[in-house]
């Protein structure tokens, strides 16, 4: 156990902080790596598994791969030339990772199989305790733990009675065979989508249980020629540009789309979504089966080549009957028809308005965050809470979520922390927060401006909060980076 010790100065006079990071995927290693460079030593990044790599160590099931640019899926500062793709496959980012952790020594300050169960503030730093009992202290805490992390299992009658292979897309269990076995996949939003078109001929049958239909914006993959990795190998401003022009692309104007459901460029996401649907199924019945009855983006856009090719294999089967119970042997739909299967996959999403929670957080005079957001998960910025100081979130509530880059959003919201992290080091202050009143005023004007957005127009999904409203940043993208390139320290108490 570590002792409460009060911070000293470093030798060019700033005050000494210890930095807990929770977690170590790709947000967590971006601390690590920032935070050192900024000459800051005591940093420790509490990781629950025993490897880094977040989202992309701990989701590994056929078909796995990224819908943002490789090319911009990655550290602004660290390009890779080596991608395999325009679109690269999860276990190259899950490499990539690694290799930064590694390159960045951040195995020194990594301490894995460390779930931290509580954070606390004792009135001058944070208490931080593990699932083993050990506590540690730290004068502020990053929660680092991600978004799509706590998988959703649903409820479904009979589910444990169920014979044969059954996990969580997210706990897929590399053990179990597919080949030549009837497999059942529950779920067909990004992750269904892709298993579904890796797995489609290689089960002997393949029922994709749909409950919602989706629309699904056409992607091509192609590889990167050795000629091209090597051009980006010898010319890192080539790569810098390709992640500038793929940014501005890519994001800024389907950024532009999503938060404006009048605009003209996410009626265009759909006329390409329904000219895909249009060119790859023939067929009028399994055409009005794959047609949703909601606008292109509501949910979260599926980015997808080959899934309909899938589908329509004989081997291949979309059920749109609602399921009734899961029986040992397979899934009864309401029809009455028994899907007999050796192996049901649930492709159900994740709870994602958890946070950082089951964690128990603890702010000023006992205040749990279950509490503070006992309504809603009201943050300043997404990266603050009032009564919380000196805990600071990355890809917090209403970032921008969804198709963008949540590297890139951690990149932003990072150096925005560590300008409040400097607010501590030279001594303007010990304790920051946002204010009360600022995140309240913040937070009825971004709760108005989903109003606005696509994903407030009438669709389920895993973006609406449980008081109803979309948590995603509601403005277009310029307006996250000039809202968070400094902070007004007028928003933030500091004592
Ligand atoms: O989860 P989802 P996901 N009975 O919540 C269905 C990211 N991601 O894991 O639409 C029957 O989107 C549910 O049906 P419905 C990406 O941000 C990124 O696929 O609610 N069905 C839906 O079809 C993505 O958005 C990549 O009616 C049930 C599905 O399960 C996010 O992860 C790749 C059900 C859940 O879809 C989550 O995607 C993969 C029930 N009881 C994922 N309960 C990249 O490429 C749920 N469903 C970067």
């Amino acid at each position: 156990m570590s002792e409460a010790v009060p911070s000293q100065k470093t030798a060019t006079g700033e005050r000494a902080l210890r930095i807990a990071v929770i977690g170590a995927g790709a947000s967590g290693i971006l601390s690590g790596i920032k935070l050192r460079e900024a000459g800051i030593a005591d940093v420790v990044i509490y990781e629950k598994a025993d490897r880094p790599g977040g989202t992309w160590r701990e989701n590994h099931y056929p078909g796995l791969s990224c819908d943002v640019p490789s090319h911009v899926y990655r550290y602004s500062f660290e390009p890779n030339p080596d991608w395999s793709r325009l679109f690269s496959p999860g276990p190259e980012i899950q490499n990539y990772l690694e290799a930064m952790v590694r390159k960045y020594g951040l195995d020194e300050v990594i301490r894995y199989d460390r779930e931290v169960v509580r954070c606390e503030w004792d009135g001058a730093r944070w208490e931080v305790e593990l699932s083993d009992g050990e506590v540690d202290h730290a004068d502020v805490v990053i929660a680092a733990t991600g978004v799509l992390h706590h998988p959703r299992t649903p409820e479904i009658e009979g589910l444990e009675r169920f014979e044969g292979a059954c996990f969580h897309s997210a706990r897929w269990d590399d053990s179990t065979v597919l080949d030549g076995k009837r497999v059942g996949i529950i779920g067909n939003g990004s992750t269904g989508v892709q298993i579904t078109t890796a797995v489609s001929g290689r089960a002997s049958h393949l029922s994709l249980f749909q409950r919602t239909a989706q629309w699904v914006l056409p992607q091509e993959n192609p590889v990167y020629s050795e000629e091209e990795k090597a051009r980006f190998r010898d010319d890192r401003e080539l790569c810098q540009h390709l992640y500038r022009e793929l940014n501005k692309s890519f994001i800024t104007n389907f950024s532009h789309a999503v938060v404006d459901a009048e605009s003209e460029a996410i009626a265009m996401v759909e006329t390409a979504c329904r000219a895909h649907l249009d060119e790859k199924v023939a067929d009028p019945e399994l055409k009005a089966k794959l047609t949703p009855d909601y606008r292109a983006g509501c949910k979260r856009l599926v980015v997808a080549g080959g899934f309909y090719e899938a589908l329509q294999r004989s081997d291949t089967e979309l059920v749109t009957e609602d399921i009734e119970s899961v029986e040992a042997t397979g899934v009864r739909t309401r029809d009455g028809r028994l899907h007999p299967l050796d192996v049901l996959v649930l492709a159900t999403g994740f709870q994602t308005h958890q946070f950082i929670r089951p964690t128990k957080v603890i702010g000023r005079d006992g205040i749990r965050l279950d509490d503070a957001w006992a309504e809603s998960n009201r943050t300043y910025l997404s990266i603050s809470v009032p009564q919380f100081p000196n805990f600071f979130m990355l890809v917090g509530p209403y970032s921008p979520v969804g198709n963008f880059s949540l590297i890139g959003v951690a990149e932003t919201q990072l150096s925005y922390v560590m300008q409040l992290i400097e607010v501590l080091r030279d001594g303007r202050a010990r304790q920051v927060a946002a204010r009360a009143d600022a995140t309240e005023r913040f937070f009825a004007e971004m709760v108005e401006a989903t109003k606005g957005t696509i994903w407030a127009s009438g669709c389920k999904s895993w973006y609406i909060d449980k008081s109803g409203v979309p948590a995603s940043w509601p403005w277009d993208y310029d307006r996250f980076e000039s809202m968070m390139a400094t902070p007004d320290l007028k928003d933030f108490e500091l004592l």
